[in-house]
């Protein structure tokens, strides 16, 4: 049994809070609100995310009722639902595809690297922020790591946030468990 159905199994839910997901389009935000609803690997690639998608089926983890805002990575969206989103949230997700690096392809990582100082920028200090570098099974495009990605996002200046930085790969949960649990726990620090 997935830790996810055990979960799923407690019955006593105590608190509700809402996450937004964001990052970079194909970065795996889709994927991962699926392997939340689920428990389950995602073998079926989701559309691109068009706008902004308000997770109906609540999360349940550890006593918590999570429901998940799901915003669409392109630049359209960028500009205009990701600062709605984040308003309507106690904690970000943060989501960058490992496999992107400006040695392998440079626009990618711009655009990559221009979304998480957008996301900086209109996320509250005091928001609970979860940043997960995916796509940590593609072990053949050598993804970055998390101290990488500390050197190539500039994540040392994220002074005075409260903050995590985690790999994974959502498409099969690995890594999701611990990601989560670190979030809800800060989300109970702040309430
Ligand atoms: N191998 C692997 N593929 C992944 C992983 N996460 C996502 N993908 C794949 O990456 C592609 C994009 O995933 P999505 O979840 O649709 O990405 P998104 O961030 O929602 O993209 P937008 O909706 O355009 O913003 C899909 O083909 C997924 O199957 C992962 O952990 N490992
Ligand atoms: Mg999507």
């Amino acid at each position: 049994m997935s830790w996810l159905s055990k979960l799923f199994k407690q019955k006593k839910v105590e608190l509700k809070a809402s996450l937004v997901i964001l990052g970079a389009s194909g970065a795996g935000k889709t994927t991962l609100v699926r392997y939340l609803e689920t428990g389950e690997p995602v073998m079926k690639d989701p559309r691109i995310t068009l706008g902004i998608d308000i997770r109906q089926n609540p999360i349940t983890i550890s006593g918590w009722s999570l429901s998940a805002i799901d915003v669409g990575g392109q630049e359209l969206y960028r500009e205009s639902l990701w600062s709605l989103g984040v308003s309507q949230a106690d904690a970000v997700i943060y989501v960058i595809d490992g496999t992107v690096r400006p040695t392998s392809d440079n626009v990618a990582f711009e655009v990559s690297k221009f979304s998480f100082d957008y996301m900086l920028s209109i996320v509250d200090i005091k928001t609970p922020l979860l940043i997960l570098i995916n796509k940590q099974d593609l072990v053949d495009m050598k993804p970055i790591t998390t101290q990488e990605s500390i050197e190539l996002y500039d994540i040392t200046d994220l002074v005075g946030r409260s903050f995590n930085i985690l790999p994974t790969s959502v498409k099969f949960g690995d890594g999701v468990e611990t990601a989560v649990f670190w979030l809800v726990n800060k989300i109970k620090e702040n309430k």
